[in-house]
């Protein structure tokens, strides 16, 4: 399998419940290299236009609200066959349904607040990394 990049971001619920570091440590003990890493508040429109794929869904406007409600960690994260190891890791969307140890089985709460984000494909991988970080951080 080749070495992929995927683009992963702790979710404002993890970041609050102090699960950061758990994640992170959960994430390299997989297998994952850390290629570039931050800390930062989406503003309205930032979160918008992250999940616009989204925008006629009725849960938009709660996950936007969500995704604003305070800090996330979004990084770039490199291994073989990162994409779809990264979803196993994961866990079902719905908390209440993952897998037992999946991140979002041990730190999620439900559909929405659900830990962490994990790109679907090669093709949204690389347009949510560059969402994020830019060629001269690493991405
Ligand atoms: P995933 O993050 O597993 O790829 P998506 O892309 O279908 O799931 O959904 C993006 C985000 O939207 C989810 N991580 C979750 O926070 C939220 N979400 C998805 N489906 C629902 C739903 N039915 N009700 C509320 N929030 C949802």
């Amino acid at each position: 399998m080749p070495t992929e990049r995927t683009l992963a971001v702790i979710k404002p619920d993890a970041v609050a419940a102090g699960d950061t570091g758990h994640i992170i440590a959960r994430l390299e003990k997989e297998g994952f290299t850390i290629v570039v890493m931050k800390k930062l508040s989406l503003s309205d429109s930032q979160a918008r236009a992250f999940y616009a794929v989204h925008r006629a869904r009725p849960f938009y406007e709660s996950l936007v609200q969500f995704m604003t409600s305070g800090p996330i960690v979004p990084m770039v994260l490199e291994r073989e066959g990162a994409i779809a190891a990264l979803r196993d890791v994961m866990g079902a969307t719905n908390s209440c349904e993952a897998a037992r140890g999946t991140l979002r089985n041990l730190y999620g709460t439900d559909i929405e607040k659900n830990a962490i984000h994990g790109s679907d494909a090669p093709e949204t991988a690389a347009a949510e990394r560059a969402f994020f970080f830019s060629r001269l951080e690493g991405n």
